[in-house]
């Protein structure tokens, strides 16, 4: 784990696209947005290894080459961050619809053997001071089974190479959970039977739950929707976006009105772009008279939860009809 790695001199590093630019099924890479909270690693791919280790019975360290020679798997599925962990009942409308190709978790962990432990932790190669604290690695800890289920040791986005932005050579990613877990310029993966203590898994990234006083880490997506286009077209408006979330999506209502939304249509709703944790399109053409201003969706899925209409991160997305979102 000695390799070096450089660091973009920025410390933090955030981008994304007006909701306009997600308006295709699948985002192209140059429309995804990016975060990296102490900038964007860069790593050499010759020297890269990654490190498979913990409570295994052989212990692993993979070039780039090994992980070509294992069987690929390929996902289409939504990348969405949580939003700045700092300020977590704001809505920031980070997302993208991407094609993943890679070894599946699985794979790796069955060549190791796995002993026992019911946590996988993994460990990216950048480092630097996030809020006041240094890190010498950003680390995440998910649960073994869902990773050993459907994670993906990713090498490629739509097809290419990842870009140094988006975690080259390899990051890990979890279909239906939140953006912070899909850890880029991955290094290391360890089984656990405990939760590491980090800025980044126990500190940060960590939620209440209805029921519990315990805060619980920010895994499964909430469900949610973002419109991409609102425009009059005659007597009518025409809205569509796209809906998504950890559990199905069920039904989409759009709403229009003045100041706010007031009258409520259901939406028609397409299948899964790519695959269950893909992305759904949603459409409507509610009646909007002169006096109608505002655009706004709202999602519900199939564990009965629904978009709050405000004061959450999955609030419901309100838009100025006639403007481009
Ligand atoms: N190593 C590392 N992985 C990381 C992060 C990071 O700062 N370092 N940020 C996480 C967060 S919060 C999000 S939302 C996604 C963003 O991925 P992207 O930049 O490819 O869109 O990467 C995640 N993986
Ligand atoms: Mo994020």
């Amino acid at each position: 784990m000695s390799l070096d790695v450089s660091m973009s001199p920025d410390a933090t590093t955030k981008w994304q696209p007006a909701p306009a630019r997600l308006d295709e099924p699948t985002t192209a890479v140059e429309d995804l947005y990016v975060i990296g909270h102490f900038g964007i690693a860069h790593v050499d791919a010759d020297a890269w290894r990654l490190h498979v280790g913990g409570a295994v019975e052989r212990p692993l360290e993979l070039s780039l080459a090994d992980l070509h020679a294992m069987p690929t798997v390929q996902v289409q599925a939504v990348l969405e961050c949580f939003g700045n962990p700092l300020l977590p009942d704001e809505p920031t409308r980070r997302a993208g619809n991407v094609v993943w190709t890679g070894v599946a978790v699985r794979t790796v962990l069955d060549e190791a053997g796995v002993r026992d432990g019911d946590l996988l932790w993994a460990e990216g190669h950048d480092h630097g001071v996030f809020d006041g604290v240094p890190c010498t690695e950003y680390r995440k800890d998910l649960p073994l089974d869902v990773v050993r289920e459907r994670g993906v040791l990713a090498h490629a986005m739509n097809g290419e190479p990842l870009t140094a932005e988006h975690g080259f050579p390899v990051r890990l990613f979890v279909p239906g959970y939140f953006g912070t877990n899909n850890v880029k310029w991955l290094r290391a993966l360890t089984v656990a039977d405990h939760r590491p203590d980090h800025l980044f898994t126990t500190t940060l990234y960590q939620r209440s739950v209805p029921g519990s006083t315990t805060l619980a880490p920010v895994r499964d997506l909430d469900v949610i929707s973002l419109v991409t286009a609102a425009r009059r077209d005659g007597p009518r408006a025409h809205v569509r976006g796209w809906a998504w979330g950890s559990a199905p999506v069920t039904r989409v209502e759009v709403g229009l009105g003045t100041d706010g939304p007031e009258e409520w249509v259901d939406a028609t709703l397409g299948e899964p772009v790519g695959g269950p944790f893909g992305w759904r399109r949603f459409e409507a053409f509610p009646t909007a008279g002169p006096e109608a201003r505002v655009v706004a969706a709202r999602a519900h899925d199939a564990a009965g939860r629904s978009q709050p209409l405000g004061g959450a991160r999955n609030a419901c997305h309100v838009v100025a009809l006639d403007q481009e979102p």
